[in-house]
């Protein structure tokens, strides 16, 4: 099947050869005795490649050219900075078909959720061009005479990025790209599960460092499982750690980082509910429910996981939910015909089975019914129906954030209680109303309305824009990526307190005469 897609060819033109097309650390000069580890394609089950975990040794040597080339990439002008990464956004340009097809097929998400994620990282790149000339610190007046204060930022070294396997290369670039025209250097772990469209983006940017006469450490990655996670972690050479992933994953980062008192930013676990009002319009809200709970087969961090849904409007949104379920195609994610795509592995469809086995326990009813696919297109055991189940809130599995595209649907009678509701889970990443009714709308962004990192008005909860602060609050770990002024994790401010006068008073007015 896979040749079918021309995926091989795609491979080539990345400059991954089949099998074993992986450096264990994405610099040309490092190797590695580690061990392989293989990539498999959830679409069709077929080995893709082989790559090499980065050994404890490699991993040094990554560090050392890492803190070598930070020496020499902070002093490169930011808006010098800013031109290679437009020149990065530029490659990715001319390779965006063949890696959204890489990361369709090594991840499972559609073609044209594989495309998009590919141009996230373009519009990153973009983003981060006009940045590089918008590094701005403020300035203060004294309250001495003859004093002037102003603050000014930094490079803050390396960075280190740990990403997950949903949005393979995305998030990758939304750090480092941000990252490099602050003036750090990057390394990355990317997800074991989506290696090689790692290796891929790995060998774009850094042939345009190189390109540039640049140091090869300015852009490294590192192979492996959480080991070498927790070796980036520990190393206190590394300021900063961004980590996406599990809220699991997210805690033990965190206390590792902070017993060294480094920096994390973490993007963790959603649990994302559309609210739909009785005033909303309905055929929006279908469409918006439909792709935010089905896209990525469920495995977004902003996935629609429960709708809210007012009691009058209850009935029909669950009908007309159920016959547009009934429409979905289900099947390998580079066929366009299809609508979703497999899960990652078959360790999600366990999940998911679980999943389904306890809200079923707890009391659920199912309004779609879920299941295994077999059959022709489904050899490789990750294909799943997604399902829908009417459910409380309070159940514990509907309080967990499951990867997979179950849909819980929750029935209320005010306005109030919706957005209670809403805020009713650990997770605060994601959140939206469905609504024609201003009052409404405003209600849910007010103060007292959803305390989510994201809040939209008919539009879902997944598809944010780059241009916008990513992350979310509670057990989302409260970081911001992408957007707005997310670059000021990336680097470290200083205050500057200069006197051209010829006395020295003391700041608070304090004497201290000899
Ligand atoms: C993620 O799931 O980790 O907002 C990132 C979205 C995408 C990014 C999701 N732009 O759905």
């Amino acid at each position: 099947m896979s040749n079918q897609f021309a995926i091989q060819e795609s491979l080539a033109r990345l400059g991954l050869k089949s099998k074993n097309p992986g450096t264990s650390t994405g610099i040309k000069s490092i190797d590695s005795d580690g061990d392989y580890f293989s990539s498999y394609s959830p679409a069709d089950g077929s080995l893709i490649g082989e790559v090499q975990t980065t050994d404890s040794d490699s991993y040094e040597r990554v560090i050392t050219l890492a803190q070598l080339a930070f020496e020499q990439w902070r002093k490169v002008p930011a808006p010098q900075r800013g031109e290679i990464v437009r020149e990065i956004g530029n490659a990715l340009r001319e390779k965006k078909t063949d890696l959204g097809k890489l990361v369709s097929y090594e991840m499972g998400k559609s073609y044209q959720e594989g495309l998009g994620e590919v141009q996230e990282m373009i519009d990153i790149c973009d983003f981060a061009v006009g940045l590089s000339r918008q590094l701005y610190g403020l300035t203060m007046h004294s309250e001495r005479p003859g004093h002037r204060m102003y603050e000014q930022w930094h490079a803050l070294g390396l960075v280190g990025i740990i990403s997950a396997f949903n949005f393979p290369v995305a998030v990758w670039s939304w750090n480092a790209a941000l990252a490099w025209v602050c003036g750090d250097v990057c390394v990355w772990k990317p997800s074991e599960k989506a290696p090689l469209s790692a290796i891929a983006c790995q060998l774009i940017a850094s042939e345009v460092f190189a390109r540039h006469g640049m140091p090869e450490g300015i852009c490294s990655l590192v192979n492996g499982d959480y080991k070498v996670g927790e070796m980036m972690s520990r190393d206190t050479r590394i300021p900063l750690i961004s980590a996406t992933g599990s809220t699991r994953m997210g805690k033990i980062v965190a206390q590792t980082v902070g017993a060294r008192l480094g920096r994390s930013l973490l993007e963790l676990g959603g649990n994302n509910a559309i609210i739909i009002t009785e005033n909303a319009d309905l055929d929006m809200a279908i469409r918006g429910a439909l792709f935010g709970a089905v896209g990525t087969a469920g495995q977004r961090c902003t996935s629609t996981r429960r709708l809210i849904i007012h009691e009058n409007v209850f009935e029909e949104v669950k009908s007309r939910l159920a016959s547009a379920y009934g429409k979905l195609v289900i099947g390998n994610p580079l066929d366009e015909m299809n609508h979703v795509g497999p899960l990652i592995d078959k360790e999600a469809v366990g999940m998911y089975l679980a999943a389904i086995q306890k809200v079923e326990a707890e009391g659920g009813k199912a309004v779609v019914e879920g299941a295994v696919l077999e059959g022709v297109g489904y050899e490789s055991g990750c294909y799943v129906k997604p399902a829908i189940y009417e459910a409380e809130n309070h159940f514990e599995i509907v309080q967990h954030e499951t990867f997979a595209p179950i849909l819980y649907l929750i029935q209320y009678k005010s306005l109030e209680e919706a957005i209670a509701l809403q805020n009713g889970v650990p997770q605060g990443l994601s959140s939206a109303i469905m609504t024609t009714n201003m009052r409404e709308a405003e209600a849910f962004l007010a103060v007292s309305g959803s305390d989510c990192g994201i809040a939209n008005v008919n539009i879902g909860t997944s598809g944010a824009e780059i241009g916008g602060a990513f992350g979310g609050e509670k057990e989302t770990g409260g970081g911001r990526e992408s957007g707005s002024d997310a670059w000021k994790a990336y680097m470290r401010r200083q205050t500057n307190t200069i006197n051209y006068s010829s006395t020295l008073p003391l700041a608070q007015g304090i004497k201290f005469t000899i």
